[in-house]
């Protein structure tokens, strides 16, 4: 969970570096390795800091699909984002282990009985 602060332009500056750590899993061909932006403390929020282009091309850069905007006062988003992440995290899982089970088969194939 990649998290920044709407009210703290620094903190979604440093997301830019956050996210070098997780391109490096993902050159280990994980491929739908999962990940959510969150952007905390909506409530505080009365001028906009970090326009939503700004947010929407950190995304289509680093292919983040998912984005929550939370407000831990009344609650908002902060159930959904770990349920989302939640989600992502069982599919990854599937796919390695069908990944897995297809590389098995393939391994198989090449087995020579003697
Ligand atoms: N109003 C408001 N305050 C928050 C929110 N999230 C965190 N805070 C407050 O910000 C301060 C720091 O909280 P922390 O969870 O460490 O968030 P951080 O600032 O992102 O490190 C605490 O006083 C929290 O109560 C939010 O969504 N809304
Ligand atoms: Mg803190």
């Amino acid at each position: 969970m990649l998290f920044f602060s709407l009210v703290d332009e620094a903190s979604f500056v440093y997301l830019s570096e956050m996210i070098q750590h997780i391109e490096k899993l993902r050159e280990r061909e994980i491929s739908s390795f999962p990940v959510v932006l969150i952007g905390t403390k909506h409530d505080l929020v009365t001028e906009t800091i970090i326009s939503k282009e700004h947010i929407h091309s950190f995304m289509a850069r680093y292919e983040i699909p998912y984005y929550f905007e939370t407000d831990v006062r009344r609650g908002t988003n902060v159930t959904e984002s770990f349920v989302k992440i939640g989600e992502l995290i069982c599919d990854s899982t599937l796919d390695l282990s069908r990944k897995q089970i297809s590389q098995w088969e393939q391994s198989k194939k090449n087995c020579q009985i003697m």
